[in-house]
């Protein structure tokens, strides 16, 4: 199956799944719109794509555990939400619409980014899954997406990247080593913790074998941070449409690989990183069908236009 139809049948599904699980939830109607309005916002679904192709590697189908690959939709859109509170990057764009708080207000949109957060282990924890899905993957999992969006993962990439605002304007050229551990620091976190948790969380529910589980962790990884550099290169050059947000890295005097190092090296990077995270995807044992898809997923990432 060709990677753009593979996209679009998750995509499918994950849009169609979303908004019966809110509904389920017996938010009240305002709450309710607000955390529909950014999750039916037309997102790539990646980290869905990623669960589920992670998932079939070893062996099964991916309409088995449509309630986890929403559960990692609804963190990220949380994530999303409260990253364009004024609090923090302050962006009136996402996804090609106002932000959320944009439409519903400051306390509105902290609070739908609270609900879809919470939320994501109710639809997760209690949803039907087949036998294979045995209750100790399905805790293995859920530890899995609590872990890495939690304090220990994505918070702190999100307040190390806070932190680190106009960072280059008080570091003097010489400390270029810091910084560069500084942004390793933030991508990890902010960034790639919450891709690797969807690949992991796929392979948790499989019941992956030890070592292809660390091996497609450490794709996740290489990939997550791919995916970051890449960003770091569209806030500058991409084309404003398409992305459906404003640049902001510039405004916020954000610690970028582009700021950094300029986009010729942030490029090449992000072509070192994919080919690190193809390399640890090879040393996966799975099914071959599912495995290449997820190769053709990581080049999307890289290419990709928004
Ligand atoms: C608020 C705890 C907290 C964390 C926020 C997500 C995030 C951390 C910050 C967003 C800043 C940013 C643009 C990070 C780059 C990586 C990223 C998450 C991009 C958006 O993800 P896509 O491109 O979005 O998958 P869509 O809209 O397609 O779902």
């Amino acid at each position: 199956m060709r990677i753009e139809a593979y996209m679009a049948a998750r995509v499918l599904a994950v849009d169609r799944a979303l908004p019966r699980f809110i509904g389920g939830l017996r938010a009240r109607p305002r709450l309710a719109r607000a955390m529909n309005y950014s999750l039916c916002a037309g997102g790539k679904r990646l980290r869905p794509a990623l669960m589920c192709a992670a998932y079939e590697t070893f062996g099964g189908d991916s309409g088995e555990i449509l309630p986890a690959a929403c559960a990692i939709e609804m963190v990220h859109t949380y994530s999303l939400i409260h990253d364009d509170l004024p609090a923090m990057d302050d962006a009136a764009l996402r996804r090609g619409r106002p932000a959320n708080h944009k439409v519903y207000g400051e306390a509105a949109a902290l609070l739908a980014g609270d609900a879809l957060l919470t939320d994501a282990f109710t639809v997760m924890l209690s949803a039907k899954y087949p036998p294979r899905v045995k209750a100790p993957r399905l805790l293995r999992a859920a530890a899995i997406l609590a872990g890495r969006a939690g304090a220990a993962g994505m918070v702190s990439g999100q307040a190390a990247d806070l932190e680190a605002e106009g960072f280059l304007d008080r570091a003097p050229a010489a400390r270029r080593g810091r910084a560069l551990r500084l942004l390793s620091y933030i991508h990890r976190r902010k960034t790639a913790c919450l891709i690797t948790a969807a690949v992991e969380m796929g392979a948790a529910l499989a019941g992956a074998p030890e070592k292809d589980f660390r091996a497609l962790s450490a794709f996740g990884r290489d990939l997550g941070l791919c995916f970051q550099a890449a960003d770091d290169i569209l806030d500058v050059s991409g084309d404003r449409k398409k992305l459906g947000k404003n640049a902001s890295d510039a405004r916020n005097r954000k610690l970028t690989y582009a700021a950094l190092l300029g986009m010729e090296e942030a490029r090449r990077r992000a072509g070192a990183l994919l080919r690190s995270a193809l390399r640890s995807l090879a040393r996966v044992k799975g099914r071959d069908k599912p495995r290449a898809l997820l190769a053709d997923l990581a080049g999307l990432v890289l290419r990709r236009e928004n």
